[in-house]
């Protein structure tokens, strides 16, 4: 360490607390657009409306109509996409086998009874 001014490195990247953005980061020392993201991990270090971007088109995830690239513009939602019947089959199946369990359980406890 060069600084006489640092006198700690908690994540031990070699860059001291003073000067590492993320002291407690060992991947990272800078944020170099301040939206939060390490510049390694940030896929547009110098700008700050956007960090990811999935599909690596170039264009980040918040300005990308299709973020996942999979030729379906994210919004509105495509209906042939299925990932919302996808996601009601598995809700309705869950409360049929509580259903089923519950009534087991009634039908049990109603012999106990007899
Ligand atoms: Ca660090
Ligand atoms: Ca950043
Ligand atoms: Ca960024
Ligand atoms: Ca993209």
């Amino acid at each position: 360490m060069t600084d006489p001014y640092e006198s700690r490195d908690t994540d031990g990247d070699g860059l001291g607390d003073n000067a590492d953005a993320f002291p407690n980061d060992p991947n990272e020392k800078v944020d170099s657009d301040g939206d939060g993201v390490g510049n390694n991990a940030d896929a547009f270090p110098t700008d700050p409306s956007e960090t990811t971007d999935t599909d690596g088109d170039g264009i980040g995830d918040n300005a990308d109509d299709d973020a996942d690239g999979d030729g379906v513009p994210d919004e509105p939602v495509d209906p042939v996409d299925g990932s919302e019947s996808g996601g009601i089959l598995p809700g309705f199946t869950a409360l049929t086998g509580l259903a089923s369990v519950l009534g087991a359980a009634i039908l049990v406890a109603g012999r106990r009874k007899d």
